[in-house]
């Protein structure tokens, strides 16, 4: 790849991690020029840009090298990860930091009255997920056969559709499952904003930015904790 002199980091454009992340990344004293699509912030304070993109595009970017860093949840670095490992594919990122926000877990909900049955009981039985990756190898691992129906979004309300009968969804407050009559039952992946990069470093002169860019954030999480 093309030597570059400027490190480019990938954020959620808008959403639940939009905010924070550009809130740490000013604590860490970076400023950026916005550009008239604002899907590009030029790097003001040091070499260092901003890319605004979905959250699911994060992964992608790092592991083709458009973006060196990225800021996304857990559970979609992770599904990601898990459909390269099965596709065959190497692992192209890796999780740097643990950032402190964006905490939630992902989920196994049942509806309120097959509460307090064991997760064997969910054998046979149908479960509606955007996270395929992560569910069928959290079923894998307690050999449980059920079938896994992936759903993009909506997903709380797929056992009333009678398109399953269970759901696998992220969760904070619980809020949303109470409000579709749901229970939680399982935790299959506990969840929170990540800082992610390649695997190995960088062969240029963004190893040294990345590094002053790790020695700021470090501090500024170290005062948080
Ligand atoms: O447009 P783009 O693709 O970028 O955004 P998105 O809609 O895919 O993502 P977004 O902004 O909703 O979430 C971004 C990230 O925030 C997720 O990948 C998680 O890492 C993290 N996060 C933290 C959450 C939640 N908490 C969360 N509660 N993401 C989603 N939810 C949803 C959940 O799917 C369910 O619908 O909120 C609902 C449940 O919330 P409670 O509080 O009712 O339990
Ligand atoms: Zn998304």
């Amino acid at each position: 790849m093309k030597a570059r002199d400027r490190l480019r980091i990938a954020i959620q454009k808008s959403g639940r991690l939009a905010d924070p992340a550009r809130e740490l990344l000013a604590r860490i004293g970076l400023s950026f020029r916005e550009s008239r699509d604002r899907l590009f912030c030029y790097g003001e304070s040091l070499p260092i840009d901003l890319l605004l993109v979905r959250d699911d595009d994060i992964p992608g970017l790092i592991a083709e090298g458009t973006c060196d860093l990225g800021i996304v949840g857990r559970n979609v670095l992770a599904e990601q990860a898990e459909n390269r490992r099965a596709a065959g594919q190497a692992e192209a990122y890796r999780e740097l930091r643990t950032l402190g926000f964006g905490s939630c877990r992902l989920s196994i909900a049942v509806p309120q009255d097959d509460a307090g049955q064991p997760a064997s009981a969910l054998a046979g039985k149908r479960i509606a997920t955007s996270y395929p990756g992560l569910l069928e190898a959290w079923l894998r691992e307690r050999a449980i056969d059920a079938e896994v129906v992936l759903l993009s979004g909506s997903v709380e309300i797929a056992p009333r559709l009678g398109k399953a009968e269970a759901i696998c969804d992220l969760v904070s407050t619980g809020g949303t499952l109470a409000a579709n009559q749901l229970v939680e039952s399982e935790i299959v992946f506990e969840s929170e904003a990540v800082l992610a990069g390649p695997p190995d470093g960088f062969g240029d002169e963004r190893a040294g930015l990345a590094a002053l860019f790790l020695r700021r954030l470090d501090g500024v999480l170290r005062v948080r904790d």
